[in-house]
């Protein structure tokens, strides 16, 4: 067992929630950070927490945020962590374009602040550093499929930031001697995933549709397409990409794409309905094929101002170099996330009739 201690920023997301029951499993301390918030919003790790007063305990958390430098740098001094995870981010690309300035304060901005603190407290040659980079990086591309070479095309203010971190990054690895990486993630998903991602936010509905608290679904591009995995698998590969010798930049990926209409088919499958499509553009709509009931309505307000249309990677690196591979394939993802949603709803409405999803 591992006798480490690991600072995840951006413990309370679907990420940090994985990464925290892996570290601990393998006998890491590990601490995060958590924002203040007027509501609670430590649900998913709040089953790792245990009453420091009152029990041993090799979790815990810490107030912080990305946008403050002063905060990050007396939470590493304190900890004194042998590897940081970057896990922190304004993470939804829609919202990235409204809240453009921030994004960048916070996803940009923020990792230079922890790799700055690094320098300062003369931490960079003891403490590994991994960046949460991301596949919107390849943007648009056009490039098929994406791999470590492929060209940056960010397409969206998320992205731009995120270009930042990367190189950056990149910057204190060659600059200072850090052994700083780049995991350059495509989508992954869970059940305990934010709920405006788009399959989330479709497992959610098919489970309420079920279960007759929702009507219809509302989405916006059907035709993206995304290389989707499972969170769990991904962050066995943040943790692979900190344990080689030298610090490298790695893609993590199923290699297999699927447009948002096929998940949306593939969920609705998971509850015995078949989805027909009728019409076109904005007036497209998906129709039960049994009832003829209109679940799928398209709203332009799920339009993006830049869209990223096909992303498809290449973890040929990361599969030879650190033998990192996804474990969970596209439909067992689905059917886990519809099966913990349904069973989501019945809690929600106070049922617990919900043996047999
Ligand atoms: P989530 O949105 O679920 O989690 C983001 C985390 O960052 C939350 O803990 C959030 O806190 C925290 N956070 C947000 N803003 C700040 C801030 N200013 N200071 C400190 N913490 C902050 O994202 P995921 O877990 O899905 O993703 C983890 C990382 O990986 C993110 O950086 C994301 O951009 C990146 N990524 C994700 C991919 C995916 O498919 N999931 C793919 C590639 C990269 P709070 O809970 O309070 O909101
Ligand atoms: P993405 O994830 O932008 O790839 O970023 P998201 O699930 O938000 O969108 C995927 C695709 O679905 C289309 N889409 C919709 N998206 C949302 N959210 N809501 C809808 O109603 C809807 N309808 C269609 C989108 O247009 C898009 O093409 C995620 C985040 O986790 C990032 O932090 C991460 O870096 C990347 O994945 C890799």
């Amino acid at each position: 067992m591992a006798d480490k201690t690991a600072l995840i920023i951006g413990v309370t997301g679907q990420d940090g929630a994985y990464l925290s029951e892996l570290l601990l499993s393998k006998g890491y301390t590990v601490h995060g950070l958590k924002r203040r918030s007027s509501s609670f919003n430590t649900a998913r790790v709040d089953h790792l927490y245990r009453d420091p007063h009152e029990a041993e305990t090799r979790f815990f958390l810490h107030y912080g945020d990305l946008t403050d430098a002063t905060n990050l740098c007396r939470v590493i001094q304190e900890i004194q962590p042998d590897e940081i995870y970057n896990l922190g981010a304004q993470s939804h690309v829609q919202v990235s374009f409204e809240t453009p300035e921030y994004t960048a304060n916070a996803d940009a901005l923020g990792t230079l602040r922890l790799l700055e603190a690094l320098r300062i407290l003369k931490m960079g040659d003891r403490c590994r550093f991994y960046q949460a980079s991301t596949s919107e990086l390849f943007g648009g591309s056009g490039i098929l499929p994406q791999n470590e070479l492929t060209p940056f095309a960010p397409r969206s203010p998320y992205a731009t930031a995120k270009l930042y971190a990367y190189w950056i990054t990149v910057n204190y690895r060659e600059a200072y001697g850090f052994h700083a990486s780049n995991g350059i993630l495509f989508n992954h998903e869970s059940p305990i995933r934010g709920e405006t991602f788009v399959t989330r936010k479709i497992t959610r509905a098919v489970a309420a549709i079920e279960r007759g608290i929702q009507k219809k679904l509302r989405l916006g591009n059907l035709d993206a397409r995304r290389d989707w995995g499972h969170a769990r698998d991904y962050v066995e590969g943040m943790w692979r990409i900190l344990q080689q010798d030298e610090p490298d930049d790695f893609v993590l990926a199923t290699g297999e794409t699927h447009t948002v209409r096929e998940f949306v088919e593939k969920a609705f499958a998971v509850v015995d309905r078949r989805i027909e499509w009728t019409g076109r553009g904005v007036d497209e709509k998906g129709i039960d094929a049994r009832s003829g009931e209109e679940l799928i309505e398209i709203d332009p307000r799920y339009f993006r101002p830049n869209e990223v249309d096909f992303l498809l990677g290449d973890a040929t690196k990361a599969r030879t170099r650190l033998g990192w591979t996804h474990r969970v394939p596209f439909e067992a993802l689905v059917s886990e996330m519809v099966e913990a949603d349904l069973r989501a709803v019945m809690r929600e409405v106070g049922r617990n009739d919900f043996e047999g999803y």
